[in-house]
């Protein structure tokens, strides 16, 4: 690890961080302080600091994942990608993540806001939780930081001093390259799958076209540098309370496809519909929760491309699709076209995406509590299997499909078989 790092301890934070103005005036004097770590990511120390007047999170990057331990070392510089993110997203959509207090890059921390009451968003999902405005509000954020983040709305120098900024986040872009495109499709070393699926995942493992789809996804995803990506967009990178929502962890950020992001989500509320059967509720109540998560991925996507048909038509300042080109001549309709053109490839991407994210988190080393948090084996063999054929009919059928609703159909249909 880096010269002088240490890793925290709750033991330990108080003195190291106790001289910290922004602590002292926010949190109170040290000696009050009671730390706590939270973390159950994959990757990272979090800490939740309170003291006499009021609360922090402090997170740190380990030299190694987490989840693996030491034998997977990883650069402390992802706290580094994860503060730039943090801060560009908060500019381009005000309020949709933690205000960042402090960032010590040596040490590979950064101190925010404690959201609170918020949790995990997979978790009240999978608890049955509802969320006023979550589609919305999440269509939003994809759509202002994607615009935002891409030539169609930065000067073009500072887009490409961004541009080569975050395309130091080497390592992470690699977790995403062999986690999601590559390791579903072969039996690589850290794989695991639950044990019912062994003939599905023999299947899917020798369908060569699927692999050669999920090839060209992995293509799109290291050759089109489009926009600043959150780049880990999971409903467990999301915090939430009844009524609000924001975006957490964007350490994985990279440039990449506009559809990376949108798709990766809109997986996850797939995956979150297709794992209530296996949940413990009545079975009327579970229906409600999964009409209302397919309800989410709907909204979702009209609320992307309404704000980024908006954003188009009154921001694009950027070298793409220049606004003064449409402007002469009568063309202004060719710019509605443009734009209906480009929210078509996005989409296409988005499904493929969606299919894939789907997959991994069945068939690779990081899967999620939907499922996992099912005890039975079988039971929960039946809902990851559901999953997978969805996943793999939107990697093979991403452009013959038309509208959210379909895809939202196919999932009520495939739910039931
Ligand atoms: C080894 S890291 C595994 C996964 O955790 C992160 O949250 C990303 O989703 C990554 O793929
Ligand atoms: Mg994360």
């Amino acid at each position: 690890s880096a010269e002088g790092y240490l890793a925290l301890s709750p033991e330990s934070l108080p003195r190291r961080l106790g001289g910290l103005a922004i602590l002292r005036e926010r949190v109170g004097p040290p000696e009050t302080w009671q730390v706590k770590e939270v973390g159950d990511g994959n990757l990272n120390l979090v800490f939740i600091v309170t003291g006499s007047a009021g609360q922090a999170v402090v997170k740190q990057a380990l030299p190694y994942v987490r989840l693996v331990g030491e034998s997977w070392p990883l650069p402390l510089r992802r706290a580094f990608f994860e503060y730039n993110a943090l801060i560009r997203q908060e500019a381009r959509d005000p309020g949709s993540v933690p205000a960042v207090w402090h960032f010590d890059e040596g040490q590979a921390i950064v101190v925010m806001e404690f959201l609170t009451p918020h949790v995990i968003l997979r978790q009240a999902l999978i608890a049955g939780r509802r969320v006023a405005g979550l589609g919305e509000r999440l269509g939003e954020f994809c759509a202002r930081t994607l615009f935002r983040g891409s030539d169609l709305s930065m000067p073009a120098p500072a887009r490409k001093a961004d541009l080569a900024l975050f395309a130091a986040n080497v390592e992470l872009c690699d977790i995403t390259e062999n986690l999601v495109f590559s390791d579903p499709y072969f039996a690589a070393p850290l794989n695991r799958h639950t044990p019912g699926l062994d003939g599905i995942v023999a299947r899917l493992r020798g369908d060569l076209s699927l692999k050669v789809a999920a090839q060209h996804l992995k293509l799109a995803f290291t050759s089109r540098a489009e926009t600043l990506l959150h780049g880990d967009l999971h409903t467990g990178s999301i915090m939430v309370t009844d009524t609000e929502t924001r975006v957490i962890d964007p350490e994985f950020a990279t440039y990449g496809p506009f559809g990376f992001d949108i798709g990766m989500l809109i997986a996850n509320f797939l995956m979150a519909h297709f794992s209530q059967p296996g949940h413990e509720s009545a079975p009327g109540q579970r229906a409600d929760h999964q009409d209302w998560l397919l309800g989410i991925v709907e909204t979702l996507w009209q609320s992307f491309t309404t704000e980024f048909s908006h954003l188009w038509r009154t921001e694009r300042r950027g070298i793409l699709y220049q606004a003064s080109l449409y402007e002469d001549q009568g063309h202004a309709l060719a710019a509605e076209q443009a734009l209906d053109d480009l929210l078509g490839r996005i989409w296409q991407d988005m499904l493929g995406f969606c299919g894939i994210e789907m997959h991994r988190r069945i068939l690779g080393l990081a899967h999620n509590a939907d499922f996992e948090r099912i005890a039975d084996e079988g039971r929960r063999a039946a809902c990851e299997a559901r999953a997978l054929a969805m996943g793999r009919q939107l990697m093979l059928g991403a452009g013959s499909i038309r509208g959210i609703g379909t895809v939202t159909a196919m999932a009520r249909r495939m739910d039931k078989e």
